[in-house]
């Protein structure tokens, strides 16, 4: 029996990853920790402990006395708050993962997950249907700390045998927890705005077409790649993962398809540079061939589904 360690499940990704986690291998077959409160429906739901990825020994020790075999580490200061505390968000995103991928080394817990993200690709990068392997020049700490990463998860699996996956991610489209501090936020947000005031101030241009993917997409295929024999997997670096790509104007419209008052306006601030930095649209036929990834939301439904789920969460 599988169990599980997820480091980060107070935040976007870790408060519904844990959840699906639990349904499929048992509530007390999946860890949870954060350094922040998760929500009660974890807390309540399993074992969580207040723990600090940063702090080797006590995660060495931690994955050692419940005889952790699988972690995902979800760790990470997301692009646009990186940008603010450059030299901090390196050795905070740096120092998560070097500690995860030498626990998997040290311990019997071999297997690992890391998110990486779109934002590996720079300005030099193709920006439509980028491919899996093509120029990779970032210019946020963030992009460059997730480059990195991707080349030392790959070194620990070639080196020690430590079997590393791991997806980039592209803007992820959730309800439950909100995301923070990252360049694709807008695109919770604007639904969010939508319910509670019909009118949203976007912090991207209305052009700024950025690739997506709604949450249950992302958790499902997130699982997949896990569960999936390693014997199918070409590559130990990281996946691309398309979702879909639209541009601020265009959601605005879908929303306008339920609210047709809604109001957008466009104030673009210092992630609009960000955004113009990463791919419009991704090809991750390489994650399809190799272990089936593949997704449900298209933009019409997942608009639906986030103003149908936020406005029953807002009424409580
Ligand atoms: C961010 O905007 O920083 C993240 C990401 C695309 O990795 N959502």
């Amino acid at each position: 029996m599988e169990r599980i360690l997820v480091i980060g499940c107070s935040g976007q990704i870790g408060s519904e990853l844990v959840l699906a986690l639990r349904k499929k291998y048992g509530s007390n077959n999946v860890f949870a920790t954060d350094i922040k409160n998760p929500t009660d429906e974890i807390r309540e739901g399993g074992p969580f402990q207040n723990l600090d990825v940063l702090d080797y020994n006590n995660l060495l020790h931690y994955v050692v006395r419940h005889n952790i075999t699988q972690v995902y580490n979800l760790a990470a200061v997301l692009s646009g708050n990186a940008e603010k505390i450059p030299l901090q968000a390196w050795d905070i995103n740096m120092k998560a993962l070097m500690n995860t991928l030498q626990v998997a080394q040290e311990s019997q817990a071999k297997k690992l997950f890391w998110p990486s993200s779109i934002a590996v690709f720079g300005p030099t990068t193709p920006r439509h249907n980028t491919p899996q392997l093509t120029v990779m020049e970032p210019n946020t700490v963030y992009g460059i700390s997730k480059l990195a990463g991707e080349r030392w998860g790959e070194y620990f699996y070639s080196k020690y045998g430590v079997d590393f996956r791991s997806v980039r991610y592209p803007g992820l489209i959730s309800y439950k927890t909100e995301p923070g501090g990252g360049t694709t936020d807008y695109a919770v947000e604007i639904f969010f705005e939508a319910i509670k005031k019909n009118r949203y101030e976007c912090f991207l241009s209305e052009d700024t077409a950025l690739p997506m993917m709604f949450m249950d997409d992302a958790i499902k295929n997130t699982i997949k790649l896990m569960e999936a024999d390693g014997d199918s997997l070409s590559l130990r670096s990281s996946y691309n993962m398309a979702g879909i790509s639209f541009t601020p104007k265009e959601i605005a419209s879908e929303i306008r398809k339920h609210k047709p008052d809604f109001e957008i306006t466009y104030k673009p601030d210092f992630r609009q540079a960000i955004a113009d930095s990463w791919p419009a649209s991704i090809d991750d036929s390489v994650a399809r061939k190799d272990w089936g990834l593949h997704d449900e939301f298209g933009i019409g439904k997942m608009s639906a589904h986030m103003l149908k789920k936020i406005e029953e969460k807002i009424a409580g």
